[in-house]
């Protein structure tokens, strides 16, 4: 987890070095960072899994960066460790191919075609131009292809500027998060939060999408008030100035829903993340096969994490209930948790997945991305729970798009 001082990982440009063995990979990082983060050595085979630095590199700002092992490793544990540098692409924003003036082979065209397969910005970098000059032939071919290149030499650092330039230039609009709810504001606007303590928060703090969202609302020179669900309708009554929004805790939903006037917008923080991290529209979509399972349906609850389980654990316990009660009582549920998303997607017919608020937005719109090429539809937790309760029309009201979308199909 990340300290609460600096940036969430997950809002981090992640960035990731891949290529053959020894090409310098790791001495680039070092270069790029001006730190000895990576450990450097004239062996092949050096980085073995990979390793991810939370860093600011001035002038791109807050990074991850991703150290992987050589792609063109062999024998069994070889083969692992490519496997383990090639996962890195999901959470990817761009990737740099290091290579050396004496080409690029197979190994490297694989993973430029993996690359684009999953549509994730790549530059090539043609390292140790101090021991030997790129061939005419490959700075032909590069950009006969269109891939953009920098050379560097990682252990006289140079070339290093130019190729943070070119990281700013190429970096990918999917990291361009939109706001959570800062959109949605005006300056002066309130904003009531309704955060229950008592279902399953972790003693004597908030979580980070709480967090999150009350920074987006100081940064739109709005106010925000916060309180339990039990002192919304209080707060409601002493405002002088009548809220624009309130926000809350999904599970509280249906008294919120309640105690809150018709005429104030009203959404949950799940779903305030569903756009924030993904796409509300695509996770809004999977809800109508919410609706529709039928008894026998197989549905996947995914975390992203492998938090403390509660006793009425919202994933485990309280959406299977709640679906098997509102929905459809005879209804199979399978639960995985973990940074690794199962790749047996297709034996479901719905998947319901947790906020993602340790996923960086990339790795969250590739869960969505998969989920949608095997014809899976998929929802998050949120979109869920506003459903099942009947509060999901009201919820989307704020987003006027998604809203319409949502009402017309
Ligand atoms: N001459 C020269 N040598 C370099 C340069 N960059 C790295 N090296 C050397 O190349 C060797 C391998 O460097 P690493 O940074 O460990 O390479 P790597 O790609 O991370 O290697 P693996 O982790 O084994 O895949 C080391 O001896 C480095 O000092 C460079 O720009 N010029
Ligand atoms: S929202 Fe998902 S990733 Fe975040 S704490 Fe819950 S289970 Fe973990
Ligand atoms: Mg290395």
């Amino acid at each position: 987890m990340s300290n609460l001082n600096q940036t969430p990982t997950a809002n981090r440009l992640h960035i990731a070095i891949l290529g053959k063995r020894n090409t310098g990979k790791s001495s680039l990082i070092n270069a790029i960072t001006a730190q000895k983060t990576a450990i450097v050595s004239e062996h092949a085979g050096t980085t073995t899994d990979p390793v991810y630095k939370a860093m600011e590199i001035l002038p791109i700002g807050p990074v991850v960066i991703i150290d992987t092992a050589g792609i063109d490793d062999s024998g069994d544990l070889g083969g692992l460790r490519i496997g383990k540098s090639y996962e890195v692409i999901n959470k990817t924003d761009i990737a740099l191919i290091v290579i050396t003036a004496s080409g690029m082979n197979s190994y490297d065209e694989e993973i430029i075609k993996r690359l684009k397969e999953n549509g994730t910005e790549f530059l090539i970098v043609i390292n140790k131009i101090d021991e030997a000059a790129p061939e005419v032939e490959l700075i032909r071919r590069l950009t006969d292809e269109g891939y953009k290149y920098a050379l560097t030499s990682a252990l006289k650092s140079e070339g290093i500027s130019q190729l943070k330039d070119l990281i700013i230039k190429n970096s990918p609009k999917t990291f361009e998060q939109p706001s959570i709810v800062g959109d949605l504001i005006k300056p002066g606007d309130t904003v009531i939060l309704v955060i229950p303590i008592d279902t399953g928060m972790p003693k004597g703090r908030l979580i980070l999408p709480q967090v999150q969202t009350m920074r987006d609302i100081l940064d739109s020179d709005a106010l925000a008030y916060i309180v339990k669900e039990r002192e919304l309708r209080w707060a409601l009554a002493n405002l002088k100035q009548k809220p624009k929004m309130v926000i809350t805790d999904s599970q509280a939903f249906m008294k919120v829903s309640a105690d809150t006037p018709s005429d104030i917008l009203l959404t949950s923080f799940s779903i305030l993340f569903a756009r924030y991290k993904g796409d509300l529209l695509k996770l809004v979509k999977g809800a109508k096969a919410l609706k529709n399972l039928k008894p026998g349906d197989r549905v996947l609850v995914a975390e992203a994490c492998t938090h403390h389980q509660q006793p009425d654990d919202i994933g485990r316990v309280k959406l299977p209930r709640w679906i098997r009660q509102h929905i459809e009582e005879k209804i199979e549920f399978d639960f995985y948790s973990g940074r690794d998303y199962p790749q047996n997607a297709a034996d479901y017919k719905l998947i319901i997945h947790c906020a993602g608020c340790v996923l960086n937005r990339r790795e969250m719109l590739n869960r969505i991305e998969a989920a949608e090429v095997k014809g899976v539809p998929i929802i998050n937790y949120g979109v869920a729970i506003a459903c099942i309760h009947g509060v999901l029309d009201r919820a989307l009201m704020p987003f006027g798009e998604v809203y319409h979308e949502w009402m017309e199909n």
